[in-house]
């Protein structure tokens, strides 16, 4: 008898928090379906937010720890899901180009397989795109994002807590939901290079780091959504680019979400206020 649970996964991998959900899925070898524009239950509640799952057919929830706690890793506290947070900080720079911020969300196809309904995806999630482009350029976000004095010091209590790890991963011998997320933090990183990823890189008080990021590429190498593979040893492929079609679709619903800004805008105004309590948790 199949025990394990379906799910459903709506969100792109760029963010963090679908990317460790991701990485859950893939490392209990875990089929699952993912889109990358939100279905319309989840949409009406809660806008472009991400990552929601559905499992077992059951209504759509939000919340990446609670989702990955329900595909059966631990639980994280608050705390702990602070200090995550805290290494996100430099993902404000991900706008800086914002010509790349689009060509990169460009190449992150929606991963349906068949044509007509990727076709589609790829046109509508650019509107979603849009809205992440408004949120972060605009620096609705920007309470608890602000640079640190050197952007390795977004990693510096994690540089010692990879000093007492009980294994190779902060869970011991294989990652649980702290590795995923904080892992999840770096993919954010390199998805669009920002100042932090140059520091995990070169920051020379961030060596365990690097060797914990190495340690979780070796453990991931057969999972093909690893951008950080790109600058990181053991070295590899990054994620596969979308196909010219797929990215002519995303183009058109880029251009499109821009020419239908009078309604987009307060689209997009109305999410972002009323996302506000759901976004630091
Ligand atoms: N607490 C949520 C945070 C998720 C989150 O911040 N998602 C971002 C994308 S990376 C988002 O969808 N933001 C939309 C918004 O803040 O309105 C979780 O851990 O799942």
């Amino acid at each position: 008898m199949n025990t394990k649970p379906s799910v459903r996964l709506y969100g792109n991998d760029h963010s963090p928090w679908v990317q460790a959900i991701m990485m859950g899925l893939h490392q209990k070898q875990m089929d699952y379906e993912r889109r990358t524009v939100p279905p319309l239950e989840a949409f009406k509640k809660w806008g472009p937010m991400m990552p929601a799952a559905s499992i077992d057919g059951e209504p759509w929830f939000l919340e990446s720890k609670d989702i990955l706690h329900r595909l059966g890793y631990a639980p994280v506290t608050d705390d702990e899901m602070f200090a995550i947070r805290r290494a996100w900080s430099g993902v404000m720079h991900r706008t800086d180009y914002w010509p790349r911020f689009w060509g990169e969300f460009s190449l992150a196809s929606d991963p349906n397989p068949a044509f007509v309904p990727r076709f589609l995806n790829n046109f509508l999630r650019a509107f979603t795109i849009l809205y992440f482009f408004l949120l972060i350029r605009f620096g609705v976000i920007t309470r608890g994002y602000g640079d640190p004095e050197r952007h390795g010091d977004a990693f510096m209590e994690w540089e010692q807590r990879f000093a007492s790890m009980p294994g190779r991963f902060l869970a011991g011998d294989e990652p649980d939901s702290t590795d995923l997320l904080l892992f999840g933090i770096v993919q954010c990183h390199c998805s669009i290079p920002v100042p932090t990823l140059f520091a995990l890189q070169s920051d020379p008080r961030l060596s365990r780091t690097r060797q914990w990021i190495g340690e979780m590429q070796r453990h991931f190498a057969d999972y093909p959504s690893l951008y950080s593979n790109i600058y990181f040893a053991p070295h590899a492929l990054g994620p596969a680019y979308a196909k010219g079609l797929d990215q002519f679709a995303f183009w058109l619903g880029a251009i499109a979400s821009i020419a239908l800004l009078p309604i987009t805008v307060p689209v997009v105004a109305y999410f972002i206020y009323q996302n506000q309590t759901l976004r630091g948790t």
